[in-house]
């Protein structure tokens, strides 16, 4: 059993954690930068220790700091949040050397998911259903061209390092071919130092399902359903929503299965996310997350259980507290990320919180680092909260989504906080009829952003 646990990362995610490792007994260090010596988790956490200047090149992300903050407070274990360290293999096989416990999968399973083609082709053997398209990379413009005919246009251009929306390009016609293929190939040179490419069919329509797994690393995992996070604005998700409102249950039980034995068979450990686009009743593996994701709130809500609890119970080499026939999903679940961001155009808006009130009641879940007077630091996301709420059904959560909204209170800066209200006035919403890209429409329509 760990006795203390290093956190390294900050803001709500970091509260997350302590919040986990105190009900367990076990004590917690924070990790800060100079920027962040009066932020919550520094207070909330049993030891805090500085680890470098402002930018997080020099602090959230430097893994001698981190690894040396581990040594001297004698922590035995570093969760590292999502985000920052969360998916580098580099720094995982580093505590490996020096005898830390990562909390969280192996260095082995963050390289082959990090590698978008390697991830696709383990996944298509282990029998999870894939976007059609090229087998592995495309090398030259010539192939591209007879893969594309093959599939048919319209079709994705990838870069293999990329992920989450980066270095991908669009070819709706031969015609663009060339453009996307180049431009794909240097994006990927220049933001990840790699440009293997590879294709895919276009999806016009689909939405964003990710199913929630968990493993021991033993050979034994479960899934926790799915997530429809298909409201997002440039790749960053707004709105997330649990059981998915489109898929029914015995779909929800046949490609939760397909990503549980996938990940069991593969002895996953800890938490993971396989991602789709699901259009026209068909799921598609896009990519895989070896992180806890910022919406896991979501899938406790429904399923009751404590994610980081389980995250740290298999990494001190425990089975997991529950079997797949335990978990039951109750009601539904809604999170909406609030960030430091001014409308209409999301620009950052970092500054003096003046009054920081937190909704309450029934259903209601505010994870966020804010309280009155705390100054927003420009250097980090702009995130400052998520609100999560519970509800018998969908329409009861969106009622308690609705009156929780009005009891936030964040003055000093600007939110976006407005956006919610709106958007829950939306028809579209309101009955979960959404894809990929209605929240960008909408916001065309509605802001002018
Ligand atoms: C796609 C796609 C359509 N067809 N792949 C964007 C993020 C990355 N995880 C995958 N992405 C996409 N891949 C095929 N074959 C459309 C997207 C996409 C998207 C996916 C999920 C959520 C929002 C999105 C917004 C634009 C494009």
């Amino acid at each position: 059993m760990f006795e203390k646990i290093l956190i390294a990362n900050r803001g709500e995610i970091a509260l997350r954690v302590i919040r986990a490792a105190r009900e367990m007994g076990i004590k917690s260090v924070a990790v800060h930068s100079t920027a962040d010596a009066d932020a919550m988790h520094v207070r909330m956490a049993d030891e805090a220790i500085c680890i470098g200047p402002p930018s997080s090149t020099d602090s959230y992300l430097n893994v001698a700091s981190v690894i040396a903050a581990c040594e001297v407070t004698g922590a035995q274990a570093i969760h590292p949040g999502y985000g920052f360290l969360s998916e580098n293999a580099n720094f995982v096989q580093a505590l490996e050397d020096h005898d830390i416990t990562f909390i969280g999968p192996t260095a082995e399973h963050i390289r082959i998911m990090g590698d978008k083609i390697t991830a696709k082709e383990t996944m298509k053997k282990l029998g999870v259903p894939c976007v059609p398209g090229s087998d592995g990379g495309v090398p030259d413009y010539e192939t591209a061209q007879k893969v594309a005919a093959d599939i048919g246009y319209p079709v994705i251009i990838k870069a293999t390092a990329g992920g989450g929306g980066r270095g991908m390009k669009l070819a709706k016609s031969a015609k663009e071919l060339e453009n996307a293929f180049r431009t794909a190939r240097a994006e990927g040179k220049s933001a990840f130092g790699n440009d293997e490419v590879y294709i895919e069919k276009y999806l016009g329509k689909p939405r964003h399902i990710e199913v929630q797994v968990f493993g021991d690393g033993k050979g034994n995992a479960v899934h926790l359903a799915e997530r429809d996070c298909s409201l997002q604005r440039r790749h960053q998700k707004v709105f997330e929503e649990a059981p998915g409102p489109a898929i029914d249950a015995e779909t929800r039980a046949r490609i939760g299965k397909i990503c549980a034995d996938a990940v069991a068979n593969i002895n996953y450990i800890g938490a993971g996310t396989i991602e789709f686009l699901f259009e026209d009743g068909e799921f598609f593996f896009i990519e895989m997350n070896t992180r806890l994701q910022v919406e896991h709130p979501v899938t406790e809500g429904i399923f009751g259980v404590d994610l980081v609890r389980e995250q740290i119970r298999v990494a001190e080499g425990n089975p997991m507290s529950f079997t797949q026939d335990d978990l039951q999903i109750h009601g539904h679940a809604i999170e909406v990320r609030i960030n430091a961001e001014k409308l209409p155009n999301f620009s950052p808006c970092p500054g003096k919180i003046t009054a920081f009130h937190a909704p309450g009641g029934l259903g209601v879940r505010m994870d966020s680092a804010l309280y009155t007077g705390y100054s927003i630091p420009p250097y980090y996301d702009s995130l400052i909260g998520k609100l999560i709420v519970h509800g018998r059904d969908r329409e009861e959560a969106l009622a308690r989504l609705k009156r929780a909204l009005g009891e936030l209170i964040v003055d000093g800066i600007d939110t976006t906080l407005p956006l919610f209200h709106a958007l829950l006035d939306e028809p579209a919403v309101q009955t979960g009829n959404y894809d990929i890209h209605w929240l960008e429409k909408w916001l065309e329509t509605n802001l002018g952003g």
